[in-house]
């Protein structure tokens, strides 16, 4: 492997197998992190990586450590993980109401299409006021969305809780979303 891909397979190892949080990325339970993001990430570390020098990396790595998945949006480490990658979260019932920080810039397509993953496996929600106002404070002013989960889980949508006490679901479609009277 030349130095090039070395360096890019140090970084990519490390994320995939040991620290996602330290790249800015959410495996999902079968270790698959989004091509897109990966390729930021690399970025941020001054790696600039085209799609082409990705699929580089992958396929003259000396010990075959990654797989891009068929359609290539995702990768993975094949193995040697530290990180929990099968089972970091769990199917779990939400409270009535749980909340979802953002900016008002996104209100109008969220408002539209509901809250959707984006880059993300889930959407994020948080039990508590002050985390959601948190997690959109990271973009601006925040505005914080009130989820009626309840009623959500009620209707058949799945939730799950992650070891980390952030909760996840796949959609929120916008009749479960209102604008919290604190924001
Ligand atoms: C917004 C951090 C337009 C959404 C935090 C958010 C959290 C839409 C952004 C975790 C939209 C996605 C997650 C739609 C959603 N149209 N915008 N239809 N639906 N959005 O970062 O929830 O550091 O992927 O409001 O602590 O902000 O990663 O999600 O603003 O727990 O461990 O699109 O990230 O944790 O942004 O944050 P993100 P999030 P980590």
């Amino acid at each position: 492997m030349s130095k090039e891909l070395v360096k890019r397979s140090r970084a990519l190892s490390y994320w995939l197998r040991h620290a996602p949080e330290q790249g800015g990325l959410d495996l999902d339970a079968a270790g698959w992190a989004p091509v897109a993001g990966v390729l930021a990430a690399l970025a941020r570390e001054g790696l600039e990586t085209s799609e082409a020098l990705l699929k580089a990396v992958v396929e003259e790595n000396d010990k075959r450590r990654f797989e891009l998945s068929d359609d290539g949006t995702r990768i993975r480490a094949r193995q040697g993980h530290s990180v929990e990658v099968e089972g970091s979260w769990q199917a779990a019932t939400p409270p009535d109401t749980l909340y979802h920080g953002t900016v008002e810039r996104f209100l109008e397509p969220i408002m539209r299409e509901g809250l959707t993953k984006r880059e993300r496996h889930h959407v994020h929600l948080s039990a508590d006021l002050d985390t959601a106002s948190k997690v959109g404070a990271r973009r601006g002013e925040a505005v914080i969305l009130t989820v009626a989960a309840g009623q959500m889980a009620a209707d058949g949508h799945a939730f799950a809780l992650s070891s980390n006490g952030v909760w996840l679901t796949d959609h929120v479609p916008p009749q479960y979303l209102s604008r919290s009277p604190q924001s």
